[in-house]
């Protein structure tokens, strides 16, 4: 089943060996990932395949282009370091025809990874220390791109973080109502109302230039950094469909919002959902390590107001994808979005009792 949806791409990329097994890795909202296997008879191969969302990512070859960008720049540094970067920064595989990217007969846009060995991404934090190592991974991610010519960087998903803007999308899909759902959510319309100018902070902090544009994830959560099976050190940032421009506060806050939470993100027994401080210290202390030097001390301070604002996005965003009819994030159930809603209208709840331990912490590490 899988297998013939992959197979007529196999041909098209330079994998080594003859293909043996594949498998569907299905923890992303977006792309669909796929597990390759391949043999020369010595020793398996193993790579990543994905599709690549085109409904999400309009110009996939801008997409493309910035991780070639990215990875180019990231790899130089660390050989600049004595670091090899082999595992520690993706690397792409070309097609046969030496492209960075398949395009099949369909229109699909397909691309290839190889695969890093002993190595996982978790979807969930189950050992803490892992979190403090995700904090060094996205921070060092940071730093090593801080010389990257931010110009160069094509906006992949125009406004992504742009909390504003995006209001003003909800407001939209509320008014049009598609999926007729709109009277059963008034409750957390009304949440998002009253957060309208909380979740623009920073948005104008950036436009005030109280803070700076750096080269960002984008899209922090746990599993978009691979831990060492054996060292259980972070070595590789993954997913990089979204870098672009933006703030630091996003890397860190998207961070906190998905790994610093007592439960999984659609965890429909809300009960069981609030702001983990300890992990939330595990994250904050790596990442400070790492970024302390070159983020400012504005952005320092504000590291907390991150994970407020992209909490409340989240909230926004999937209640958008509700009343739109689940056309942006992959769902498993008719309420799926609904649920993420409310989990994480749950999580800002608990994270808003704890904004002082927040600021606090984060000002003690500072100094
Ligand atoms: C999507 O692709 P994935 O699952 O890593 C989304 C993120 C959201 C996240 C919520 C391009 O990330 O912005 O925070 O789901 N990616 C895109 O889990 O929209
Ligand atoms: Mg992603």
């Amino acid at each position: 089943m899988i297998y013939s949806t992959i197979q007529h791409v196999l041909p098209m990329f330079g994998f080594e060996g003859s293909y043996l097994d594949v498998e569907e890795i299905p923890s992303g909202h977006i792309n669909n990932t796929y597990h390759l296997t391949y043999t020369d008879g010595d020793r398996l191969h193993h790579y990543t395949l994905q599709r690549i969302n085109s409904y999400v990512f309009k110009d996939p070859m801008a997409v493309m282009r910035n991780i070639q960008m990215v990875t180019k720049h990231l790899r130089l540094s660390m050989e600049r370091d004595g670091i090899d970067p082999h595992r520690r920064v993706l690397e792409l595989i070309p097609t046969i025809e030496k492209q960075i990217m398949y395009r099949d007969n369909e229109g699909h846009y397909w691309r290839a990874y190889i695969f890093i060995e002993n190595a996982t991404a978790h979807d969930e934090v189950k050992v803490p220390a892992h979190f403090y190592e995700a904090g060094r991974g996205f921070g060092e991610f940071q730093k090593r791109l801080t010389d990257f010519p931010i110009s160069r960087l094509s906006y992949t998903i125009p406004n992504f973080h742009n909390t504003p803007h995006r209001f003003d999308a909800f407001m939209e899909s509320v008014a049009n109502n598609r999926a007729g759902r709109a009277h059963s959510v008034q409750a957390e319309i009304n949440f998002l109302r009253e957060r309208r100018d909380m979740m623009g902070q920073i948005v104008q902090l950036i436009d005030s230039n109280e803070l700076p544009l750096r080269v960002t994830h984008n899209d922090t959560k746990i599993n978009n950094v691979m831990i060492d099976d054996n060292t259980g050190k972070a070595v590789c940032v993954i997913d990089l469909d979204t870098v672009m421009p933006g703030s630091s506060l996003y890397d860190f806050g998207d961070a906190i919002r998905f790994g610093a939470s007592t439960a999984v993100e659609d965890e429909p027994d809300v009960s069981k959902i609030s702001l983990d401080l300890e992990k939330f210290k595990l994250f904050t202390r790596g990442f400070v390590e790492e970024t302390d030097g070159f983020l400012t001390k504005t952005e320092l301070k504000l590291l907390p107001i991150g994970a407020e604002v992209l909490t409340c996005e989240l909230v926004m965003r999937f209640l958008t994808d509700y009343l739109d009819g689940d056309l942006y994030f992959k769902v498993h159930s008719p309420e799926h979005n609904l649920i993420r809603t409310r989990a994480q209208m749950q999580l800002m709840i608990d994270m808003e009792t704890k904004h002082d331990d927040m600021m606090a912490y984060v000002e003690g590490l500072i100094g």
